[in-house]
């Protein structure tokens, strides 16, 4: 990793117009690692521009300068970073015949920490994947820390805020005494308020009452398959042309289902017509990117998402049971 960070921070020196980018599945690690990166490099004096294919949904505002990300790629970059994601199958509205031009010609940095093969059609992508981090802030903690580069308050505060959230407020699998250590590090050195971080969270992850109304629905559909081991929500067109705006409906219920005491896989299919995703989380076995994967999709073994199109949703989920059964 060492060199390739000394690669890293080659390129970086040699950009002048860098765009941060994230995918099309934001969270609250993407953005965190988005907007760190984002201060550090301006700190650097880099003009930075930040770019997501979609609208940053509500709740993940608490973030400070989700502002100035853009649905729009810049017209001139010499660098991308890209963080949390490495695969093309989250970045089809990136990569696209209008952007190619562009993409072709400017260099591109990788900061993840997903399990997954680097397919992003780019010459020579430099992909900095630690899949022992617990957050792709940690990567970037460790590439600005090992670079020398100055880790602004903000910057600090924002890795904070994709560590607390990627590791489940520091108890899921990948939670170690690295991501902690650096988790009190940044504490320590500007002073974060860490109250203060959460109860900007808790505000922005209020729901309007509609909201509330429509995850008592969706907690009603709630089917059950293999001896009730397996929880599965469907959403379809219309729900999500509802609701996403406010909230994903995904969000809403998934960690709900898994409160479930026979409940081990949980899954949420949305039926986009077009295409249907998939999101997973698992209770005990460790398999939820060994299924995504055998739907062309990946992730972690707690944690993972698919993607297929031109697919039944029935028959979808026929598939679907008969993998999870297979796979516990
Ligand atoms: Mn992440």
């Amino acid at each position: 990793m060492k060199k390739l960070f000394t690669r890293a921070a080659a390129l970086v020196d040699s950009a002048e117009r860098i765009v941060v980018v994230q995918a099309e599945n934001p969270d609250a690690d993407s953005l965190g690692t988005a907007m760190a990166a984002g201060d550090i490099l301006t700190e650097m004096g880099k003009q930075v521009r930040q770019y997501c294919p979609i609208d940053l949904p509500r709740h993940l505002r608490y973030i400070k300068g989700w502002e100035v990300v853009s649905q729009e790629l810049p017209a001139k970059f010499d660098l991308l970073v890209i963080v949390d994601a490495a695969s093309a199958s989250l970045l089809e509205k990136l990569f696209v015949p209008a952007n190619a031009a562009r993409l072709q010609a400017a260099k591109a940095i990788i900061i993840d920490h997903h399990d997954e093969v680097v397919d992003l059609p780019l010459p020579e992508p430099l992909a900095l994947i630690d899949t022992a981090a617990v957050a792709s802030s940690q990567v970037l903690y460790e590439l600005a820390a090992a670079s020398r580069w100055p880790i602004t308050a903000a910057a600090a505060e924002a890795m904070i805020a994709s560590i607390m959230s990627d590791s489940l407020g520091l108890s899921s699998v990948k939670t170690t005494a690295r991501s902690v250590y650096i988790l009190a590090e940044l504490i320590e050195r500007h002073a974060v308020n860490m109250a203060e971080l959460d109860g900007r969270r808790r505000e922005w992850a209020r729901k309007p009452l509609d909201v509330i109304r429509y995850k008592g629905e969706l907690l009603q559909r709630i089917e059950y398959y293999l001896k009730n081991r397996l929880a599965m929500v469907t959403v379809p067109l219309g729900e999500i042309e509802q609701y996403s705006d406010k909230y994903n409906p995904s969000a809403l219920v998934l960690e709900e289902m898994r409160n479930a005491e026979e409940v081990d896989i949980t899954v949420v299919l949305k039926d986009y017509g077009d295409r249907i995703t998939g999101k997973l989380r698992a209770n005990r076995s460790s398999v939820c990117d060994k299924i995504a994967s055998h739907f062309g999709g990946g992730g972690h073994p707690y944690a993972s998402g698919f993607k297929v199109r031109g697919r039944q949703l029935d028959v979808l989920k026929k598939e679907l049971v008969e993998t999870v059964r297979k796979a516990i």
